[in-house]
């Protein structure tokens, strides 16, 4: 039962270069892309992606961050129905001061605002992520 999440390297991972690095992250743990675009990102889809976060402080700067230049969204495959989890422990902590290094935010991330990587935290926030920025052609 192979199952599938999003994972998406936000602005400051293409701008500094960090995409391949994490890719091959993925890649190496055996996990599988079988979707993936550089795209830039419109305040909508920046707005509707972390809606769950609509009244929280940082939202706006959250917002901001997003549509600051192109990210790499993907959809990754793995061999269980744990790849989001996977993927999130391959991800680090979200407090920059929480993750370890080994995780990608933990080796490259310097604060919790700009940490490099998103993954969906569960299964239903994959299928509804994976809808959002890839529609049918994932
Ligand atoms: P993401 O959604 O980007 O994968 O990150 P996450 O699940 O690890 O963390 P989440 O709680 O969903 O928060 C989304 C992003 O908001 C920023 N954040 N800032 N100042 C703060 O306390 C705070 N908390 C979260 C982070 O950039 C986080 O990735
Ligand atoms: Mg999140």
């Amino acid at each position: 039962m192979t199952s599938r999440t999003f994972v998406m390297a936000k602005p400051d991972a293409v701008e500094r270069g960090l995409v391949g690095e994490i890719v091959s992250r993925l890649e190496r743990k055996g996990l599988t892309l079988v979707a993936a675009e550089l795209r830039s990102v419109s305040q909508e889809l920046a707005q509707e992606h972390y809606a769950e976060h609509a009244d929280k402080p940082f939202y706006d700067e959250l917002v901001a961050f997003l549509t600051r230049s192109p990210v790499f969204a993907m959809v990754v495959e793995g061999p269980g129905d744990d790849t989001w989890e996977l993927c999130r422990i391959l991800i680090g902590k979200t407090k920059v001061t929480d993750a370890q290094p080994g995780s990608i935010r933990g080796d490259f991330a310097t604060t919790t605002n700009e940490n490099l990587v998103h993954g969906s935290d569960g299964t239903e926030s994959a299928a509804r992520e994976i809808k959002l920025w890839f529609g049918d052609r994932a």
